[in-house]
Order: C-alpha cells, then structure tokens, then sequence
C-alpha cells in the first residue's frame, strides 16, 4: 500500500503529466526493409531487419502487451554517437511487431545520445521511462519520458519531460561515467529509488536515488554498492528473488522471503555478474553474501552483455533479455549490414540452495515447435556419436541428460583457483578425458569440418565431483577473422545424485546453452560456412574413455519466429 502523502503527490503528478516535448521519430515505412535471405540473420531471436542494435531498454508488459525498446543506429550497422530507442511490441514474446523510434536525440539534455534505461509502471497503471541522454555539453544525465497517449495500445509515441534531466552529472563524476537507470522500486516509505552505473578512479559504483514524484530526485548519503578495480558498471539491475519460489517477484516487493540480486555490466570486460544479498531500505543496506570478483557468478559465461530483467506479472514469472554481440569483425558487419541480436527470453529465479540464480527459456518457444526427435536408453561409448535426425539442425532445441557410472574413475583436479574458461581451451572437445568430454556437436558439417562443441568434463577431487560445461567454438567456421574463443564454467551439481543435462537453442548464428537445469549458461556467435541450412547436423557425442548413457534426449525443429517482419507492421496499424 503507498502512503496517503505519496499518493496525493500521484494523483497530482498524473492529473498534470509532464511538460510535453515531442520525440523525433521514425516511421515503420522509414524502417529499412529486410535484406536478402542471409544465412547467420537468426529465425527465432530478436533482431531488426537490419541495422546496428545493442541493449535491450525498458522491457515491459503494459496492457496486453510485452514493449521491447532496444539501443539502435537506424543509419547503419554499427554503434554510432547518436543512439536511438526503437520499439517493439508483442503478444507472446517470441513474435515482434516493429513500432517507430521511440525515443530520439533532440533536445538539449540528449542531443548527442539516446542511451539505456528502465521502465516502472507507477500508480494507476502508468508507465514511464529514465533513459540516459548524452546532453549538448556532451554529459551524461539522466531524463524521463512517458506515453503521449495511454489509451494508445501500442503506446506508440513517448514524450520528454520538458524539465529533463531529472538527475545531473554528480561532482566529481566525470562526463562520461553515469548512465544506465533501472527500474524504480518504492518502500513503505513513500519515496521511489533507483541506481545509476557509474565510477570512480575505477571503483565500480552504483549511485543510489530516491524520489516521492518521480521527478525530483536526489542522491542518497552513500552508494547502493561499490566495488574497487571493477571499472564502470553499466545496465545495472536490481530486483527480488523468491527464496522458496520459481515464480518472478515484482520490483517493489520487500520481505524475509526475499533476497535481492543485484547485477552489472563490467564495461572493461563486457560481461555481467550479479551478488546476491539482503537488502533493508530503512538504512539503505545491501549487503550481499558473494562479494563482487571476477571469478564469480555471471549470468551467462559465454558473449552476453548489458542483460535487463522485468517482472511479467501475466505468467507471475521474471524475464532476463540481453543483447548478444557478433562474433565477426566490423567489416564483416558493414557487409552484413546488421549488428548484434538478443538472447532468447529466459525465465530466471533463485536456485534452492540459495548460491545462485537459475536461468531458462520461456515456455512459449514451444509454440515455434515442429517435429520431434527422441532418443532414449543410448549408451555412448569412448568415441562414438550419434546424430539426431528428424530435424532442422540449425533451427533446433535441444535437450537431453546423460547419467555416469563409475564416477571413482574420474581424473582429479583441485578447482580451487582454477579459471574453467582456461581449462575448457586448453582440453579442447578433442582431447580425450576419461569423463568427458561428452555432450552437442552443433552447426556440424557432415565430415565435422566446421562443429561448435558444448560439453562436459567430470573431476574428482577429496571425494566430491566437479562438473566442467565448456562451449568450444576453434572449429565452429572454416573462417578466420573470427572471435573463436572458447568458454567454460563450473555447474554446481553432484553427477553421484543428478543426471547432467544440456539443453541447447541453436539458431543459425547463435548458440545457447543451459546447463545442469539452468545453472550454468554459456551463448556462442558462430558463422559456419559449410554446416549451414540443411548441410548442418547434430549430434551427441562421447570423446572420453568411459561411456555415459544418455537416459533421454529430445529436440524439436523451430519454426521461423515473425520478428520484426514487413507483415507485422501492417498488423501494428490495423
Ligand atoms: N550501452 C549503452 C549504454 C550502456 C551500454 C549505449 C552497455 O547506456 O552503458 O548504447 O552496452
């Protein structure tokens, strides 16, 4: 419930609206249309029809709708000064009708750039976005904007409050270390809050402000959090997590059931890595149980970047979007002409020992399924492989568990103070372990000339097993001029009591993986030039010296996604 005080300053703030600055904007027309058929454009994840994008902005559901605004450069395939909001919106998550630029460089307090931010939805059901504006002194601030017309379905045009910014640069910051609001969330207190990324002498900072209106707001005594050595921390998050519950939790909530988590963007490493913690507003402490370092816990440990979660309170779940990256070089892109796609929507919520967060795929991916294939009872052994027909292999989920026997028989390693990443390049899919590896050969050629491995590796050590999930990408294209860099991380589960089990998106580009239920995920940006269409194949495969049995294994064909399409723009007007 909100204070009597807070919600009278609401009904003044919504009766009188903001000052009205009209954005600049883009028709659907002016969207460039798609480009000839291309094989690494994906079918089932988000992208426009071509074009530069980058980070997902302000991901939202507002009246039977989900609104995805996204960082885009509508004059060409690379990142430029000015940035721009584009809009999407769509009834399922997985299909997308394009809607004008939503927000566009204008005014003086983002003439440069139009940069990342949130949406909160306040009191009567109103949503409003802080968005980062690069202003004319070439500064960043940070600005608000709302819908022009909120009977609009499509919320099509957003409007500047003509009293932006509503947050400046603070002292001492300097211009270009400020951005990236998040999501408000509201105490009992009455007054809003939010954090900024920012740094200092390469401290990573989370700035922390509150707010009664939404439009004055200032600087709490110290920072959410604060880390030294981390560099920026850009696209922050913060957010509750069930404790006892797969369910999402929305923004606001404050209780002992929950824990938050809070998550940023390391800009010198391009990668996010989220805390866990406890959080009291009354003295506006976080103090998270994993201290933030660079060995320690990341949402995805493969090219995954500058990740916004929300809360959709329609299937009462949390959704994590984020942008992923090309693995190619500008040149290849500028050729291209396109840049960048999303991940696919995964649910996210806390893992039941409470250590971490576990990620997965919406359920409505289902929707895109064609025909299945099943495998069930398929002992590998020490070099076999068996491909998985019946299927589109570069259009394809994936899942499948393999049980081990024997475990005493697995090779030793210490994983104390061992970087996986470093392991999984230096035992690379073809060399042969006892355990492993074993797991997907993606984007195969017939001959495995060109193959993505994901797999895993299992160690002992004094009597407890480690699982090593690795996603190895050196033979992934018979190109050079790649970023082939192979990943790997730790999956926190016990091989004696649980089956190990893989599921993989593969989508002609892009590769997900979900480890152990979700709780190691590795994305990959592949371009296979030989194993594309229907020259792609799957495969499970065994490369270790004792066998593992795949007790299950199903995949299904994806069907191509409308994402972005010509004929979704005429859906948006009717
Ligand atoms: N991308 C935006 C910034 C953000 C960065 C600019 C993260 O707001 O910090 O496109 O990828």
């Amino acid at each position: 419930m909100m204070p009597t005080a807070t919600l009278t300053l609401f009904l003044i703030f919504l009766t009188l609206g903001f000052h009205h600055v009209r954005s600049n904007t883009l028709t659907p027309e002016s969207l460039p249309s798609s480009p000839p058929e291309q094989p690494h454009r994906t079918a089932f994840h988000f992208q426009p029809p071509q074009n530069w994008m980058n980070d997902p902005n302000g991901p939202m559901y507002y009246n039977g709708l989900y609104h995805l605004f996204y960082q885009y450069n509508p004059s060409g395939p690379l990142f430029a000064e000015h940035m721009y909001w584009a809009h999407s919106v769509s009834h399922d998550l997985i299909n997308w009708t394009p809607l004008d630029i939503a927000i566009a460089p204008a005014e003086p307090f983002d003439l440069i750039s139009c940069w990342s931010g949130s949406a909160t939805i306040l009191p009567g059901n109103k949503p409003v976005m802080l968005y980062t504006g690069i202003d004319s002194e070439n500064r960043q601030v940070q600005n608000l904007i709302e819908p022009k017309n909120l009977s609009d379905p499509y919320l099509r045009e957003w409007v500047k409050y003509t009293g932006n910014p509503v947050i400046n640069l603070p002292d001492g910051i300097q211009h270009d270390d400020f951005r990236d609001p998040t999501t408000a969330w509201l105490a009992d207190d009455g007054k809003w809050r939010i954090i900024v990324g920012s740094q200092k002498d390469k401290k990573g900072i989370a700035f922390l402000y509150q707010s009664e209106d939404f439009v004055n707001w200032s600087m709490h005594e110290s920072p959410l959090h604060e880390v030294a050595g981390t560099g920026i921390w850009e696209c922050p998050d913060f957010f509750p997590v069930w404790v006892d519950s797969t369910n999402g939790v929305d923004t606001s909530v404050m209780n002992s059931r929950v824990k938050h988590v809070l998550k940023v963007g390391l800009f010198d490493y391009q990668k996010d890595y989220y805390m866990i913690g406890d959080y009291n507003f009354v003295n506006e402490n976080y103090v998270p149980q994993n201290e933030l370092t660079l060995g320690t816990l990341r949402y995805d440990y493969g090219k995954y970047y500058a990740s916004k979660s929300f809360f959709d309170p329609v299937k009462n779940r949390r959704i994590l979007l984020a942008w992923v990256n090309e693995s190619d070089s500008q040149a290849d892109d500028v050729a291209k002409g396109w840049s960048g796609v999303h991940s696919f929507p995964r649910s996210i919520w806390l893992d039941k020992k409470q250590k971490q967060l576990v990620q997965w795929p919406i359920k409505e991916i289902e929707t895109l399924y064609e025909n299945e294939a099943t495998v069930q009872n398929k002992n590998l052994e020490d070099g076999s492989s068996h491909e998985i027909l019946g299927i589109t292999a570069w259009q394809v989920d994936v899942k499948l568990s393999f049980k081990l026997n024997n475990l005493e028989e697995a090779e030793k390693l210490d994983p104390s103070g061992v970087d996986p990443q470093l392991v999984c390049s230096e035992m690379d899919a073809s060399k042969k372990g006892k355990f492993g590896p074993f797991g997907l050969l993606a984007l195969a050629s017939h001959d495995l000339t060109e193959q993505t491995a994901i797999f895993f590796r299992v160690f002992q050590n004094n009597g407890r097993y480690i699982v090593l999930m690795c996603s190895d990408q050196s033979r992934s294209s018979t190109r050079n001029g790649l970023d082939k860099t192979t990943y790997g991380a730790f999956v926190d589960i016990d091989p004696q009591q649980d089956e190990i089990s893989l599921r993989t998106l593969i989508d002609h580009s892009i590769v997900e993986s979900f480890g152990g239920g979700g709780k190691t995920c590795i994305t990959a940006r592949v371009y296979p030039t030989l194993a594309i269409k229907d020259e792609a194949h799957l495969f499970a495969f065994n490369n270790g010296t004792e066998s593992v049995l795949i007790t299950e294994l199903s995949a299904w064909s994806v069907k191509k996604a409308r994402i972005n399409t010509e004929e979704n723009v005429g859906r948006a007007s009717q």
